[in-house]
């Protein structure tokens, strides 16, 4: 059976039930299925959530789902250290899509045509308190590029404007957006694909960085470790995921733009809104109980799928120049920070190691902190740990001024005058230095219990007092 959606979750749920939580109570669109990921996210707690029974909607809705490197380490079938160069070494042997026949694609076993089209009976929530209205936020955007013929994909916001229109907001130079301007300069729609619930190989690879137009299929395939299939779209010459729970088919339409936003996105505020083209949903197809899938755009979830391509890629491009790397992470947390573990063999290390990682994301990083090998990436903690003991701010510190734009996303990134208007500025970039000075200092060992010893500690026999106990030991 083809990987997808379901075959993850069975995974999920096998390595660890509490992975995945059924809410079974009816919730709002509007904030109710966000409100159970907020609730469990102030108590630490990250599973993936099926809602069953959302308002107006016969369609259940996941969400949640890659709130953790761990589940992106469970399909990656490695170890979370291991992710970005696993991540890396995968995309670097893409496999070929196969496409499949109409009968075989579980994705056509529900049609819906035109005159049925109705957005509203799809799970689609409104995540956060200003929000301009419901988003889709894990939609893959199929669109092929008239000029080659290479179909593109990629995960970009739509907001529902009513039962069959949506926007779609294209940053900068995604080629999402470069292909829609060129049906567009021909005052031609441009036909597309929305796939919604897939294996998070597929939803990785269609964020992918890859080189060029097109490619993420193939990326997609390498994450999974099995050729993608596809089938014919029904309204267009696209090729869609057969084993998608839900595909919306329709065209961006030339010359039909929209006011769109706020939305609150992945720095935890809110970014963009402004005028966006117009997508027409004119066929919808899923499977028999297809599951919806949300992301949660201004949290974790977001900044998972987002920051392990980046990872990925910084991972590559830093071991070229310091081979001695060990891993690399933009955490979950901040995507504009950037941490790199190494075996420091040489001072210059850090160095060559924090501007390859800077000029290989120019979009977003600007802080980096690089550690010895001891130290755990993924764990902030330990990071704050490494700045605290490791580094001195008059030695270790490198400012660089004016280091990218003018102008990007955050508000950082502009200058604002009396009366409120702003123009973009170029935005700085930090290294730290939290390795430990090289020899001749001597740096005090790090102290630990020997690994045997705690590895023999017999954890599962631990028990709360009995009454005996708490007689002898409690007033
Ligand atoms: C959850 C999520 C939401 C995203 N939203 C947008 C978006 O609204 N607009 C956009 O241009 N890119 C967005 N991205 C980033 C693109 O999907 C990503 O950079 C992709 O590689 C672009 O592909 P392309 O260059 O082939 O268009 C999002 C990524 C993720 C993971
Ligand atoms: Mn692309």
């Amino acid at each position: 059976m083809a990987k997808d959606l379901r075959s993850y979750l069975s995974q999920l749920v096998e390595q660890n039930e509490s992975q995945l939580r059924l809410v079974d109570t009816e919730v709002d669109p509007r904030f109710g299925i966000t409100a159970y990921a907020a609730a469990l996210a102030e108590k630490g707690d990250y599973p993936a959530l099926l809602f069953n029974k959302v308002k107006g909607s016969n369609i259940a809705c996941i969400s949640n789902l890659l709130t953790s490197y761990e589940r992106i380490a469970l399909y990656l079938g490695c170890e979370v250290q291991d992710i970005p160069r696993v991540y890396g070494e995968k995309l670097q042997k893409p496999i070929e899509p196969v496409v499949i026949e109409r009968s075989e694609a579980t994705v056509k076993q529900q049609i819906i045509e035109e005159q049925d089209v109705d957005l509203s009976k799809l799970p689609i929530p409104v995540h956060n308190e200003l929000d301009g209205g419901p988003y889709l936020s894990a939609g893959v955007m199929i669109i092929r590029d008239p000029d080659t013929g290479l179909i593109n994909a990629g995960i970009y916001r739509h907001q529902i404007f009513n039962e069959r229109d949506m926007g779609v907001w294209f940053l900068g130079a995604h080629h999402g957006g470069l292909i829609y301007k060129k049906y567009k300069q021909q005052g031609k729609p441009a036909p597309i694909a929305i796939a919604l619930g897939h294996h998070p190989g597929f939803i990785m690879g269609a964020v992918s960085r890859v080189q060029g137009i097109g490619g993420e299929y193939e990326a997609a395939g390498a994450l999974m470790g099995e050729a993608l299939e596809l089938v014919k779209a029904d309204t267009s010459d696209l090729l869609v995921p057969a084993h998608a729970e839900i595909i919306l088919e329709g065209e961006i339409l030339p010359d039909n733009d929209h006011a769109e936003g706020p939305f609150g996105e992945w720095p935890g505020h809110y970014l963009g809104g402004g005028s966006v083209p117009t997508i027409r949903i004119t066929k919808i197809t899923h499977r028999n109980n297809a599951i919806f899938q949300d992301i949660v755009a201004s949290g974790r979830e977001h900044l998972v799928v987002g920051g392990v391509p980046r990872s990925g890629s910084i991972y590559q491009t830093v071991k070229q120049v310091v081979p001695s790397l060990k891993t690399v992470n933009v955490p979950f947390y901040s995507r504009m920070n950037c941490y790199i573990s190494l075996r420091k063999e040489r001072d210059s290390d850090v160095k060559k190691a924090a501007f390859a990682a800077l000029n290989t994301e120019q979009e977003n990083l600007r802080h980096i902190v690089v550690v010895d090998e001891d130290i755990d990436v993924f764990n902030g903690e330990e990071i704050a740990w490494a700045i605290g003991t490791r580094f001195d701010a008059e030695r270790d510190l490198l400012i660089i001024p004016k280091w990218n734009g003018p102008g990007g996303l955050l508000p950082t990134n502009w200058e604002y005058n009396a009366e409120g208007k702003n123009t973009p500025r170029m935005s700085s970039a930090v290294v730290v230095d939290a390795t430990k000075p090289a020899p001749p200092v001597v740096f005090p060992k790090r102290a630990v219990v020997p690994r045997e010893q705690v590895e023999l500690a017999e954890l599962q026999s631990l028990r709360s007092l009995n009454a005996e106990e708490k007689g002898k030991w409690l007033p």
